[in-house]
C-alpha cells in the first residue's frame, strides 16, 4: 500500500512557496510602482526629441482657459513663464500643482509646437508630453514653408543663429534628418489664448 502523504507534502510545500514567491513578487512591484509615482511628482518628461537633442528652457503658459476679456485679474505677462529643463527632458513643474479645471497648462519649446498639458497627464505616475519640433518660423504651425526654409538652406553655409533655427536634432549641422524631422511632424499645434504671444526663438 502506498502511503500518498509524501506527495501531498511535497505539493502544498510548493503551493506555500508559490504563494510566497508571489507575494514577494507583489510587494516588489507595488514599491517599485510607488518609487517610480514619487520620482515622478511635480516632474514633467519630453519624449519625441531626437537623441542629440538638449533644449535647456521653456516658455510655459499657465492661467485660466477662458481668457476671452473677463479674467482681469491674471495679467497676460505673468502668466507665461521661462522653466529650466533639467537633464534636456525634465521640466519641473511642482508650481503649478494646483491646477483646477478652470486651469490650462501648456509648454512651448523653442522651434516646437506648443503642447496642452491636462490634468490628467499631470496626475498620472510618469507624466510626459511628447514635444512635435519643426515650426522654423515661429508661426505655431509646421507645414510646408517651415520644410522649405531648411530645403533653401540645406548643403549650404549657415551662420550659427540659422543653425541654432534649424538644426533639430542638435547635431551642429544642417542636413536630410533636420528636414525629415520638420515633415515628420507636419500639423498644428495648441495655441495660446487669444491676446497672448509665444517668445520668440
Ligand atoms: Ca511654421
Ligand atoms: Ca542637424
Amino acid at each position: 500500500m502506498i502511503n500518498p502523504s509524501p506527495s501531498r507534502g511535497i505539493i502544498f510545500f510548493l503551493e506555500v512557496i508559490g504563494v510566497v514567491t508571489l507575494l514577494v513578487v507583489l510587494i516588489v512591484y507595488i514599491r517599485g510602482s510607488q518609487f517610480q509615482a514619487n520620482q515622478s511628482q511635480g516632474k514633467l518628461f519630453l519624449a519625441g526629441l531626437p537623441a542629440k537633442s538638449c533644449p535647456t528652457q521653456t516658455s510655459v503658459f499657465f492661467g485660466p482657459i477662458n481668457q476671452s476679456g473677463q479674467s482681469g485679474s491674471i495679467k497676460k505677462t505673468s502668466s507665461i513663464f521661462k522653466v529650466n529643463i533639467e537633464s534636456c527632458r525634465v521640466i519641473d513643474i511642482s508650481q503649478f500643482a494646483k491646477m483646477t479645471a478652470d486651469n490650462q497648462l501648456i509648454v512651448k519649446l523653442p522651434g516646437a509646437l506648443a503642447v496642452k498639458v491636462n490634468r490628467i497627464i499631470i496626475k498620472s505616475a510618469s507624466p510626459t508630453v511628447v514635444v512635435p519640433l519643426g515650426d522654423v518660423n515661429d508661426d505655431g504651425v509646421i507645414d510646408e514653408p517651415d520644410a522649405n526654409l531648411i530645403r533653401q538652406k540645406i548643403f549650404r553655409p549657415v551662420t550659427n543663429q540659422e543653425l541654432a533655427k534649424l538644426d533639430f536634432d542638435q547635431d551642429n549641422r544642417l542636413s536630410a534628418i533636420d528636414l525629415a524631422i520638420v515633415k515628420n511632424n507636419f500639423g498644428v499645434g495648441a495655441t495660446l489664448p487669444e491676446g497672448y504671444s509665444w517668445p520668440v526663438r
